[in-house]
């Protein structure tokens, strides 16, 4: 199966695509694996343990979390999770931790198991504006994605799932930058397709997260 992940509302805002994205795709069958979506809460440490416990449950053979990224104006795939937690803001806990890490004498850094270049080309082939990030943040986004590449590293049971992050645009009525719902649910669906289909990562030319 694929594990989808989405988060709730955070930081005043009263909707979040990630999260109606990923019910968007729940039951949709990709490359022979059924879609499963789950909300993730916007806390530190409580988001982290609830995706660990879905991961352990359902040993997905893939697991893409999406998140808000207020601001971009394109489908991101996240490249890399970083072992920092560094709020600007606080999260729906009220926490606003800073400067800490996210396992503590963890490495520095995970790269994403899925193949980032492979859903590049295939969210831009649906036409949907996509590229490729080489920060998920700071915040709780960063921090999921970390950790969840943090457990795959951990876990022989899980050496067959793969994980990333993909991050998303404002729908129309958050603000601007924005991209329409129905793009996000092509561009997200037509990645997994890809990371679905393709083992190690395909190569573009030189350079080409665009
Ligand atoms: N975006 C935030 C956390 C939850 C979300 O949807 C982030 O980018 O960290």
């Amino acid at each position: 199966m694929i594990l989808l992940t989405g988060f709730d509302p955070f930081g005043g805002d009263s909707d979040n695509p990630s999260w109606r994205v990923a019910q968007a795709l729940e039951g949709q069958r990709i490359g022979g694996h059924i879609v499963v979506a789950a909300q993730l809460p916007t806390v530190f440490g409580a988001s982290l343990a609830e995706l660990a416990r879905l991961v352990r449950l359902h040993q997905p053979a893939i697991v893409l979390c999406l998140g808000q990224a207020g601001g971009r104006a394109a489908i991101s795939i996240e490249r890399i999770g970083i072992n920092i937690d560094d709020a600007r803001i606080p999260d729906n806990a009220g926490a606003q931790p800073v400067d800490t890490a996210v396992v503590p004498a963890g490495p520095a850094a995970y790269f994403s198991s899925l193949p980032v270049k492979a859903m590049l080309r295939a969210v831009k082939h649906a036409g949907v504006p996509c590229e490729v990030s080489q920060t998920a943040g700071t915040f709780v986004c960063n921090h999921v994605l970390y950790g969840l590449l943090h457990l795959l590293a951990q876990h022989s049971a899980l050496a067959l799932t793969r994980g990333g992050f993909v991050h998303v645009p404002w729908l129309p009525a958050q603000g601007t930058p924005h991209l329409a719902l129905r793009d996000m649910v092509r561009g997200v669906y037509e990645g997994l397709w890809a990371a679905a289909l393709t083992g190690p990562d395909i190569r573009l030319a030189a350079g080409a997260t665009h």
